[in-house]
């Protein structure tokens, strides 16, 4: 039997972080298409379930679109059942405020519940409150003889900037589980859990932000029945790619050379004209190193769906090649060199600026 396992779709994000109006809106329609193209993926292998662990949405006010979209492409193909449980951001009970739930959507609640998929698969699923996580796998009873497949949302350990619920993974352990089913953290993994069994997470199907970069997708899992051996494949679905690119730009003190550099940074990670791409440039330069930032992005800019330039190089500067410098400039160099007011880390931008203004240049 061929299950799908995805979860952190994110529906209806805002997505305002990194994108402008226009730019964001049809980013959106990207996600809903997204989950789309995994349905029908879902069809042509012949899949006959859909997990889908937590955050289908991003928000409780979801828009028609979305909610006909996601009800049309689960009722399109009657031989795959989808199940849903809901994450930290859809805690409210979109399809349960429509008169007609399909009849191939199955939903779960705050207590254990289970549903057979085949004469050895068991689906077990549970969506955390403020009282059954803790004691959530000791409430858990499985059959040690069936395949247990266990569905649930949650961080894998505590974190100081996200309060939702943290699976106790340890606690799982020796609990006839085959295959935790999980969603919450937006990045692959699958880890073993005991001697029988393992955990997963999908991670999100479309990056959002420069913090989710990478590849990102689903799991097709393959069940022999017989054996009970669950073979699982990883399924890269993206249509675009956040890329974070590091450049070190020491020795380089022209901006061609700087854009030469960047240009082959971008194209050791095959960035393509879908993806969005951020660029830091780190390093030292010469305090008067001719280097434009302006310029150097607007090279990239049209090259991709998203461009961002960070600059967090340095600057060094040789005082004594300024000792004899009688002209304006050498005399601002001394002067901030010799002033107490000014940090020393912070000398060398301060001359770099000076030295701009001076020479009538932009200075952003
Ligand atoms: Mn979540």
């Amino acid at each position: 039997m061929k299950i799908i396992h995805c979860a952190d779709i994110h529906l209806d994000s805002g997505l305002s972080a990194n994108f402008d109006k226009e730019k964001a809106r049809e980013r959106k329609a990207e996600l809903l298409r997204t989950f789309i193209r995994m349905t029908e993926y879902a069809s042509e292998c012949k899949a006959s379930a859909v997990l889908i662990a937590g955050d289908l949405f991003d928000r409780d006010a979801v828009s028609a679109t979305t909610r006909n979209g996601v009800i049309g492409a689960i009722e399109s193909d009657p031989n795959i059942t989808y199940y849903y449980l809901k994450g930290n951001h859809d805690r409210k009970d979109i399809f349960g405020s429509l008169s007609e739930i399909p009849e191939n959507l199955k939903t779960f609640n705050e207590t254990w519940t289970s549903y057979r998929l085949s004469d050895k698969i068991m689906l077990y699923g549970l969506e955390f409150d403020a009282h059954n996580c803790a004691s959530a796998a000791d409430t858990l009873v499985t059959d040690p003889s069936d395949i247990n497949i266990v569905m649930l949302h949650g961080q894998e350990s505590p974190s100081a900037s996200d309060k939702t619920e943290v699976i106790n993974i340890k606690s799982f352990k020796n609990r006839n589980i085959d295959y935790m089913a999980l969603g919450h953290v937006h990045f692959f993994k699958d880890a073993p859990l005991d001697g029988r069994g393992r955990y997963c997470y999908p991670g999100c199907l479309e990056g959002r932000g420069f913090d989710e970069s990478g590849e990102h997708g689903f799991v097709v899992l393959d069940i022999d029945e017989v054996s009970g051996k669950i073979a699982s494949e990883f399924i890269s679905i993206a249509s675009r790619r956040f890329i974070n690119v590091e450049v070190d730009i020491s020795g380089l003190n022209l901006t061609t050379e700087i854009i030469k550099a960047v240009a082959e940074k971008i194209d050791e990670k095959e960035a393509s004209f879908d993806d969005c791409v951020r660029v830091v440039l780190t390093g030292n330069t010469d305090v008067e190193a001719e280097k434009d930032e302006n310029v150097i992005s607007k090279t990239f800019e049209d090259k991709y769906c998203l461009f961002r330039l960070y600059d967090e190089s340095t600057y060094s500067i040789d005082y004594e090649s300024y000792a004899a410098d009688r002209s304006l400039k050498g005399e601002f160099i001394r002067a901030v060199k010799n002033d107490p007011t000014v940090p020393e880390e912070k000398k060398a931008a301060t001359i770099r600026y000076g030295i701009r203004a001076l020479l009538g240049e932009e200075i952003i």
